[in-house]
């Protein structure tokens, strides 16, 4: 196998809290810096049918309807970042979905916290495999 062949795009979401407390600037230092690239960048509302079918895997889950409200709460900062193995690596960047338990030196462990309102607030989305990140680029880029 080739590295060529590890070559990858992820999307990338900075979520309202990220937007709100000025924090895209950080996120997107954090990808650059690590050697990914940008490949598209966009800032935007999500509706709720566009998050119906990106956390469709969530939809019967008790924190779905929360979740949705709080992604419909304020705009969003949807990016398309590449490289090898980026799905991994941005996630490795992330940390761990809750924010307090996520490593200091990730995104999630050095900028969240839990707020009192569970692990909803943790500031960035990444696509957890190809199979994932082709259908939310799709969702999110169509055409791209
Ligand atoms: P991740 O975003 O790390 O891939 P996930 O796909 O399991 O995590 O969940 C999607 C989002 O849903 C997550 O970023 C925050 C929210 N969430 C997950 N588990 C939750 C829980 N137990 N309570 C409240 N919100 C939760
Ligand atoms: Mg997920």
């Amino acid at each position: 196998m080739t590295d060529a062949q590890q070559l990858e795009r992820t999307l990338v979401l900075v979520k309202p809290d990220g937007v709100a407390r000025g924090l895209v600037g950080e996120v997107l230092g954090r990808i650059e810096r690590k050697g990914y690239r940008l490949e598209a960048i966009e800032l935007r509302m999500a509706t709720r049918e566009l998050l119906a079918e990106h956390y469709h895997e969530h939809r019967r889950k008790p924190f779905y309807e929360p979740l949705v409200e709080f992604m419909l709460s304020g705009p969003i900062i949807a990016v398309v970042a590449s490289g090898d193995r980026v799905i991994e690596g941005f996630r490795s960047l992330a940390g761990a979905t809750d924010p307090t338990a996520a490593a200091p030196g990730t995104i999630r462990g050095d900028l969240a916290r839990d707020w009192g309102v569970g692990v909803t607030k943790n500031i960035v989305h990444g696509s957890d495999s190809r199979e994932s990140a082709e259908r939310e680029i799709a969702l999110w880029f169509p055409g791209l």
